[in-house]
């Protein structure tokens, strides 16, 4: 089923349909996506990072757990296939695909699964709305990045910190003072390093000299910005635990300013090359756990309500995402709860064909 979740889109396929052997799942993906091709023209893939996304799905064996959900990144003009960083998007599409295929019993009023992300070892309670036992597409919740409204589903993580990273301040700082090697010259800057579901480096805009309210296009113009956050991202991915990541498409790079349309942060987020229209699932649960830790990059930058549960509004170019988080009463510099609302909905059933050379390893 080719599914949209959140602001992502990509086929979902049950783990049993697809080959058992890693290197020809992955290439069975690559054929379907067709990728590498900068437009798709071969495969489902959208020419986009954002639409170059696969969910895989099957029911759990761990105790506790409905639903085992594999996320696959690819890409349009390489061909990795890196199931190491989650998608919370795609992830909320898990659910009604399951009960789409019959994995689950839909229950009446409202129906909750417990998903684990085998990716990173993440779980969360995913509730979506199934009035008189039938999913419901439709509703009034709106996410910014999608046209028109849609039935809610609430996404409620129980354990993000530290999910690629070996924790989640993974240099052991709130903020970090980097060196960084560029086209011969050094320059410094202040980023916190951070993974709170998404392995993500964030930075003040005015140290770029830009504002962090520019359109997606004007920065994705950027040549110069791009080199530079690019040069940086290199530098700390050892520094984050995350060792070389030129191939990957983590960590994520976030411009953050004061926030300007009533929210609590403006951001600008590259995944990692190009700006995001709007903001990742988890990178926008990682940047809201910055923004209330004393110290960090987003500390005199955002605006941060009171009180151990409290909501994050992260503005981004499409408009805003608002986070839930609940604080540690006893130390309320941890969080230790986060939870959101997203929309999804299957956009077509069938079959995608890949040669039977392919599939069979002939090729
Ligand atoms: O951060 C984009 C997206 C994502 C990832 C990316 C995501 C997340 O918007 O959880 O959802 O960062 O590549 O789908």
């Amino acid at each position: 089923m080719l599914m949209r979740g959140g602001t992502s889109r990509g086929p979902f396929f049950l783990e049993s349909e697809l080959p058992s052997d890693r290197a020809l799942r992955d290439r069975v993906l690559l054929a379907a996506m067709g990728s590498p091709d900068k437009r798709q023209i071969d495969g489902l893939g959208g020419a986009h990072p954002l639409t170059s996304k696969v969910g895989i799905v099957r029911r759990s064996a761990t105790p506790g757990v409905d639903l085992d959900f594999l996320f696959a990144q690819l890409q349009p003009d390489n061909d990795t296939v890196d199931t190491t960083p989650n998608c919370g998007n795609m992830l909320a599409a898990v659910l009604p695909f399951a009960l789409e295929r019959g994995l689950l019993p839909i229950a009446s009023g409202t129906t909750t699964a417990r998903v684990l992300t085998l990716n990173t070892g993440m779980q969360c309670d995913v509730t979506v709305q199934t009035p008189n036992g039938r999913l419901s597409y439709l509703g009034d919740a709106r996410i910014d990045g999608v046209p028109g409204t849609a039935a809610p589903i609430s996404i409620n993580f129980l354990d993000t910190a530290g999910s690629v990273c070996p924790s989640l301040l993974p240099s052991g700082h709130v903020l970090d003072r980097i060196q960084v090697e560029h086209d011969a010259q050094k320059f410094e800057v202040d980023a916190t390093l951070i993974d709170n579901g998404m392995p993500m480096v964030l930075v003040k805009a005015a140290d770029f000299g830009v504002t962090g309210y520019e359109s997606v296009a004007e920065l994705n113009a950027n040549e110069g910005l791009r080199a530079r956050l690019e040069a940086l991202r290199l530098s700390v991915g050892p520094l984050m635990g995350l060792g070389e990541v030129a191939c990957k498409s983590y960590p994520k790079m976030c411009l953050i300013a004061p926030p300007r349309a009533g929210g609590s942060i403006a951001t600008r987020c590259f995944i990692p090359h190009l700006c995001h229209e709007a903001i990742g699932v988890l990178a926008a649960v990682t940047v809201a756990t910055a923004c209330v830790l004393e110290g960090s990059v987003a500390d005199g930058n955002a605006e941060v309500p009171p009180g151990t549960s409290k909501t994050i509004s992260v503005e981004h170019p499409t408009g805003e995402f608002s986070v839930e988080l609940g604080l540690d009463p006893a130390g309320p510099q941890k969080v230790v709860r986060a939870a959101l609302l997203r929309t999804a909905r299957p956009i077509m059933r069938g079959e995608v064909l890949v040669s039977e050379e392919l599939w069979t390893g002939n090729v």
